[in-house]
Formats: structure tokens, C-alpha cells, sequence
């Protein structure tokens, strides 16, 4: 079925079904700024932006896209283009400024989330709540390491969990735990490019340990994750009848070419990339590969911390963005031994390059990827994450920038797959959340990348939609089966 992809893609006339659900996702730190009002703890992001070389721009988020104070306009742009769901993210140090267990709750934090959820609702549109996006409270970090040390961390992010379901779980009936585990582990504690900035590379950090830090943070952060679920299933499911699972970073991994070292090598790929925590919490297991390669560098879990962790999530969730060529060879555990291209053997390039280094499109591997997922693990799948950022686009002037054509034909491309996998292929998708709302805070990138489907002038905090925005909206109006009862707009 997949040979003939690109075939079916275009004259597939179905509509999605009808409770298939779209819109945009945030992130607090990306979006919020307002770092240090109504009560607001740090988190590691807070001073990590801070320091020089830590973002290309030297920026910080301080003020992102000032969504604090502005969210009311964002959710007037969600209104506007349609959506049926927003997936935010809820800082842990507003909520408990000091991060702990024992620590006060901050009532001004719960308020905040509190009146977006309201405002949300009272314009039908759905949250989905992520309950932790790479900021974490300081105070944990400075008393214990944060994430790895295992035993603190948990106890903290299920009462932190718990407060949330507390608050807002009669409202909030879709959970995600955790925010891309690999990118918290390699990303925070190998490279040190993002908070807390851990690396054995001594000219990015004084501390850390790449060879053996990461595989503890992955495995605090499955266990944390797999507790809160635990609780909320125990305590608050009868009652306030939601789902919750998490959301993983995956993208497409497809060997270079047909020699059975490369074929070998994507598997590799993705066996970090994704099985790492996707074997552990669907399939009860660590991979195989991955136990070969760290030896007992890799945790292990116990039989009883095995039972919390296997089947701990009622969803996948995706972000997803690329697809990589993938070559046996290298030293990067973090890829499994593998080196990543987008350049094919006859010298072309895989798809439109965006302005991340990382990033090209290519819509076959989105509709493979979906496929993978859903044969493997057998869950259903929300889209959680999924955009383009278009090469230099903060060096045009925003009348240019509106006119994102490549961000569109990335769209174009992802939205025919979506409905290849669906429709032809048979994939159990739900939904899907295009990143990002707005251009935002693009971590170690500053403010110079831009993943936005509206455009943010950072002189006015103005918010412009792109040609994107108006794409996509189009796309899911055109292409979901309406409401029973409802006729339409037509
Ligand atoms: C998402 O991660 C994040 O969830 C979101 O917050 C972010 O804004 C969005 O991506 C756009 O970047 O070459 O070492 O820098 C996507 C997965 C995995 C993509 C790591 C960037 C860079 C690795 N990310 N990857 S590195």
C-alpha cells in the first residue's frame, strides 16, 4: 500500500471522520514571558537563556510572545481560524513556585490556567493540556539535580500532577504527561543545548556526564509520567472521565539506500528516537538494541516499577517533523549509532530545506512514520506536534513573511498523507496540532526561527496570520465530515 503513496494521495475525495479533531499547540515557556509576575517560581529555562551563547540570539524568555498578558488574543485567533482543539502547556513553577511536594501552591497560577481553560470552553474549543515542556522548577534542580534523581522527581511531579487534576480536571478531559522525553534527556543532559545545559563536552558545561546521564533522566522521566497516570486513573478517571498519555518525538527514519547495514541502521534510529519510551510504556520493555549498546549504563526497571510503566498511556502521542537518511556508523548513541542525511546517494536533497538545520519536508515519511506507529504499538494517535519553519523568514518584512509558501506546501503535503494513513492505510488518528500558533520562543534558536502559523512582531507583540493559517483552516473545513445536524457553512 505504501509503494503507492503518492499515487492515492490526491484523488482520496473521503473526509476525515467527524470527531476528528485539529488546531495548534504552545508551550508556557515558549509563549507566556511574564517570568517573574503574579507569583511565578524560576524555571531552568529562566537563567539557562540567560547566559551568553546559550541562544543564537542571545534572547531570552523573558517576554516570548507575551501571552500572559495577551492570551485573550490568542484565543481570538484560535477562534478565528476555526479550531476544534489548543494544546498548551502549564508551568509547574506557577503552579508550585518551588516546584516540591511540601511546597505552597501559588492560587494566581491555578487562576491564570484556570480563565484560559473557561475562555477556551466558552468558545468550543477543547484543551489539551501538557503538563510539562522542559520547564522545570529551579528549586528542583538546585536541590536534588531534578531529573536525575529519580526518587525526588517522581514524588514531586505527581503531586504537581495531582494539583493540576485537582484544579482543572473538571474541565480538562485531555492529558499529556510528559513533552518529548528524548529531548529532555539528550538535549538537556548530553548536548547541553537546552536546560539544564548538562554535556561531558567541558566547553558547553562544567558538569555532566553524556554516557550516562541521559539514559537516568529518560528513566526518571518514564517513571514520573507512568506514576501520574497511575494516580490519575486511580483517583480522578471514574470520576472526571478524561484520557491521558504522552507525547513522543519521532520522526521518520529511512535508510540511505538498500545495503542491510543502513536498513539495520533506521531501525537503530528509531529505536532510540521513539521505542526508548514508546517499547518501555507500550510494549513493557526497553529495546533490545538499546540494551545492547549502553550495556548497564541503560536502568533497568523492576518488576514492580515495570507494572506502573507498562500500558501507562491511553494515547501516542506525535511530534513529529522530518525524516532522516539514515547510515550506519558514527559515535552518537543519542541517534543509536547512526549518522543522519538529507542528501540521497545521487546527491539530491530529500525536500525543501526549512530554516532549521534539522528539518526538511517530506510528507511520504510523515504517512510511513503514522503507519509504523500504529502497526507497532497499536494505540490510538493524536498529532501533537507538526510544522515547518521557513528558511530566513525573520529577515523579511512581514509582508513577505505572511506569504509562506513553503510552510504551505509542507501542509499540503502533510494534511494528503494524514489522509492517506486514515483513509487508505487505515490508521487509528485522531487528531492532529500543527506547531505552532504563533512564532515563539524557539529554545537554544532565541527568536530567530520561526515555526509560527501567525507572525508575532516582537517590537508590537502584533499577531499577523500567514498564508499557512489560512491554509489550514481551509484544509480542515474542506476535509472533516460535519456534525450531524449541522449543515455548514456552504
Ligand atoms: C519540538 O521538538 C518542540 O516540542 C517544540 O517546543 C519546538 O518549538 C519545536 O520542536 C520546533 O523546534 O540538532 O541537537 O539541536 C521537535 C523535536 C528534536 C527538533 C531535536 C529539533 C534538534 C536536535 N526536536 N531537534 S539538535
Amino acid at each position: 500500500m505504501l509503494e503507492t503513496a503518492s499515487g492515492n494521495m490526491h484523488c482520496n475525495t473521503a473526509q476525515l471522520p467527524k470527531d476528528f479533531v485539529w488546531g495548534f499547540a504552545t508551550a508556557s515557556f515558549q509563549i507566556e514571558g511574564s517570568t517573574c509576575t503574579d507569583g511565578r517560581g524560576k524555571s531552568i529555562w529562566d537563567d539557562f537563556a540567560k547566559q551568553p551563547g546559550k541562544t543564537i540570539d542571545g534572547r531570552d524568555g523573558d517576554i516570548a510572545t507575551d501571552s500572559y498578558k495577551l492570551w485573550k488574543e490568542d484565543v481570538r485567533l484560535l477562534t478565528e481560524y476555526g479550531v476544534k482543539v489548543y494544546r498548551f502547556s502549564i508551568s509547574w513553577s506557577r503552579i508550585i513556585p518551588l516546584g516540591g511536594r511540601d511546597d505552597p501552591i501559588n492560587p494566581k497560577g491555578i487562576q491564570f490556567y484556570s480563565n484560559l481553560i473557561n475562555s477556551l470552553l466558552g468558545n468550543g474549543i477543547t484543551p489539551f493540556v501538557t503538563l510539562y515542556h522542559w520547564d522545570l522548577p529551579q528549586t528542583l534542580h538546585d536541590r536534588y539535580g531534578g531529573w536525575l534523581n529519580k526518587e525526588e522527581i517522581i514524588q514531586d511531579y505527581v503531586r504537581y500532577a495531582k494539583v493540576c487534576f485537582e484544579a482543572f480536571g473538571n474541565r480538562v478531559k485531555n492529558w499529556i504527561t510528559m513533552n518529548e522525553p528524548w529531548c529532555i534527556s539528550i538535549l538537556g543532559y548530553s548536548r547541553g543545548l537546552f536546560a539544564p545545559g548538562r554535556s561531558s563536552d567541558r566547553n558547553r558545561s562544567l558538569e555532566g556526564n553524556s554516557s550516562t546521564e541521559p539514559w537516568i533522566v529518560g528513566h526518571s522521566v518514564i517513571l514520573a509520567h507512568a506514576h501520574a497516570v497511575k494516580m490519575y486513573r486511580d483517583e480522578f478517571k471514574v470520576v472526571q472521565g478524561g484520557q491521558i498519555g504522552i507525547t513522543l518525538s519521532g520522526n521518520w527514519a529511512m535508510p540511505y539506500n538498500n545495503s542491510p547495514e543502513n536498513i539495520a541502521a533506521a531501525q537503530h534510529a528509531l529505536d532510540v528516537a521513539e521505542g526508548w519510551f514508546a517499547d518501555a510504556i507500550y510494549l513493557g520493555h526497553y529495546p533490545d538494541y538499546m540494551k545492547e549498546m549502553l550495556g548497564d549504563r541503560l536502568p533497568t526497571f523492576t518488576p514492580e516499577e515495570m507494572q506502573v510503566v507498562s500500558g501507562s498511556s491511553d494515547f501516542y502521542g506525535v511530534n513529529t517533523y522530518t525524516t532522516n537518511l539514515c547510515k550506519a556508523g558514527g559515535t552518537d548513541e543519542s541517534q543509536g549509532l547512526v549518522d543522519y542525511t538529507f542528501s540521497r546517494p545521487d546527491g539530491t536533497q530529500l525536500g525543501t530545506q526549512a530554516h532549521s538545520s534539522w528539518l526538511q519536508d517530506y510528507p511520504e515519511g510523515f504517512r510511513q512514520l503514522l503507519n509504523y506507529i500504529w502497526k507497532r504499538y497499536k494505540h490510538p494517535i493524536y498529532i501533537t506536534e507538526n510544522g515547518f519553519s521557513v528558511k530566513n523568514e525573520s529577515f523579511k518584512s512581514i509582508k513577505e513573511a505572511l506569504h509562506d509558501t513553503d510552510r504551505v506546501n509542507y501542509f499540503r503535503g502533510i494534511t494528503s498523507a494524514l489522509k492517506a494513513a486514515v483513509l487508505d492505510d487505515g490508521v487509528d488518528v485522531r487528531g492532529y496540532l500543527a506547531w505552532s500558533l504563533l512564532d515563539n520562543f524557539e529554545w537554544a534558536d532565541g527568536y530567530v526561527t520561526r515555526f509560527g502559523v501567525t507572525y508575532v512582531d516582537y517590537q508590537t507583540q502584533k499577531r499577523y496570520p500567514k498564508d499557512s493559517a489560512k491554509f489550514l483552516t481551509q484544509w480542515f473545513k474542506d476535509n472533516i465530515q460535519v456534525e450531524e445536524g449541522h449543515l455548514g457553512d456552504i
